[in-house]
């Protein structure tokens, strides 16, 4: 697929929301713009990543057509939608089944795939004896209004002051970048690690803002005021405690961000006072970099080495990944918290909570209540 560029002049005075990775949660979508109290005089973005990781894939497709008809929206390509539709769109039985076999990894880790949902809305679970090619057909007919909609959405948008773009665009010609391979455009990795400043604010998605934590794992987006970079994704779906972040500007004139968020965990109330612990001290493992050394377990909680520093991570997130030693995502910080705090719960252990504070992670030790009502002492 080709990039293709929309230019679209905005009216003043109207809100603009911008979110991005959605990745299969319309709930939470729909959540988030009840949060942000959505309406028809505002302007909705979304850059791009509809599909795969949560439960509700083709939901999310459908609920962004609907929004579309309704409201003025902007929903942009993904890597990930351009992919699968790469795969739905394919006439070669190959493709088919190696859809299928991603399909069973991603159900492995995410607990969910597109292709799983397809073939359930058909009325035929997706198993390994699934005979793909009788099936695959019948996807492509039934599902033809969502993939002609995905096939279509654009892979930049340009308005007066903004650049919406899923991955990272190379610089602000997008003239020369009309017609060139959208996919390095789409799946622009680790884009604010290239050093690029821009005139416009380019507002991407796709890598998460977490990899960028120095000190704890913060999920809230990033706004370089300076390099005019905006980055929107919180993980929402690629980690059990990631979020779905949405942005809004009053108007298209404004630096004027304002944030709401939306993730799937409890929210507890604190009961007791927690001062933090030094940021210096920090240490957030992040996985894309998650080797560690065993120094001893505790039951519920181990001792380990990260990068030679030593640290106590929940036990249960250790793991072997291809013969070395990991440990999913975590952090030694202690989040400060007041009493009548709200918290989402990521982890409860007797040793203590793994808690979200304001989109920034890290333990709680103290007392707390859950939303349904009862006492626990940590
Ligand atoms: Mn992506």
């Amino acid at each position: 697929m080709l990039v293709t560029l929309q230019r679209v002049q905005l009216p003043d005075d109207r809100r603009i929301l911008m979110t991005s990775d959605i990745h299969g949660h319309a709930d939470g979508l729909r959540a988030i713009l009840k949060k942000a109290s959505f309406c028809k005089d505002d302007i909705l973005i979304i850059v791009g990543d509809l599909v795969e990781k949560g439960p509700q894939s083709i939901e999310s497709v459908r609920l962004v057509m609907e929004l579309c008809r309704e409201y003025t929206v902007y929903p942009l390509m993904g890597n990930v939608d351009l992919w699968r539709w790469e795969y739905l769109s394919s006439d070669d039985p190959a493709m088919w089944r190696e859809m299928k076999e991603y399909s069973f990894n991603a159900q492995y880790w995410w607990g969910n795939s597109l292709l799983h949902e397809l073939c359930a809305e058909l009325g035929e679970p997706l198993t390994r004896e699934t005979d793909i090619c009788a099936i695959f057909p019948r996807i492509q007919r039934h599902f033809a209004k969502e993939m002609d909609f995905i096939s279509h959405l654009p892979t930049i948008l340009e308005t007066q002051r903004h650049i919406f773009v899923h991955g990272g665009v190379p610089h602000e010609r997008l003239d020369e970048l009309v017609g060139t391979d959208a996919f390095p455009i789409l799946k622009f990795d680790d884009f604010y690690k290239a050093g690029l400043s821009f005139h416009k604010y380019v507002v991407a998605g796709h890598w998460p803002t977490v990899l960028y934590s120095k000190t704890y794992p913060r999920y809230e987006p990033m706004i370089d005021r300076e390099r005019r970079i905006v980055l929107l994704d919180g993980a929402c779906g690629v980690k059990h405690e990631g979020q779905l972040n949405m942005l809004s500007l009053p108007s298209w004139q404004s630096d004027d961000f304002t944030l709401y968020t939306w993730d799937h965990l409890p929210l507890i109330t604190a009961l007791d006072h927690q001062d933090p612990s030094p940021e210096d001290e920090a240490i957030y493992i992040p996985w894309n970099d998650h080797a560690i050394e065993l120094v001893k377990s505790e039951g519920e909680i181990s001792h380990i080495l990260y990068h030679g520093r030593e640290m106590i991570v929940p036990t249960e997130y250790i793991f072997d990944h291809n013969g070395v030693l990991s440990c999913s995502d975590t952090t030694n910080y202690v989040l400060p918290v007041e009493p009548g705090d709200q918290l989402q719960l990521i982890l409860r252990l007797d040793y203590g909570c793994c808690v979200k504070k304001n989109s920034a992670a890290g333990w709680y030790f103290g007392r707390y209540r859950m939303s349904e009502g009862g006492y626990k002492d940590a």
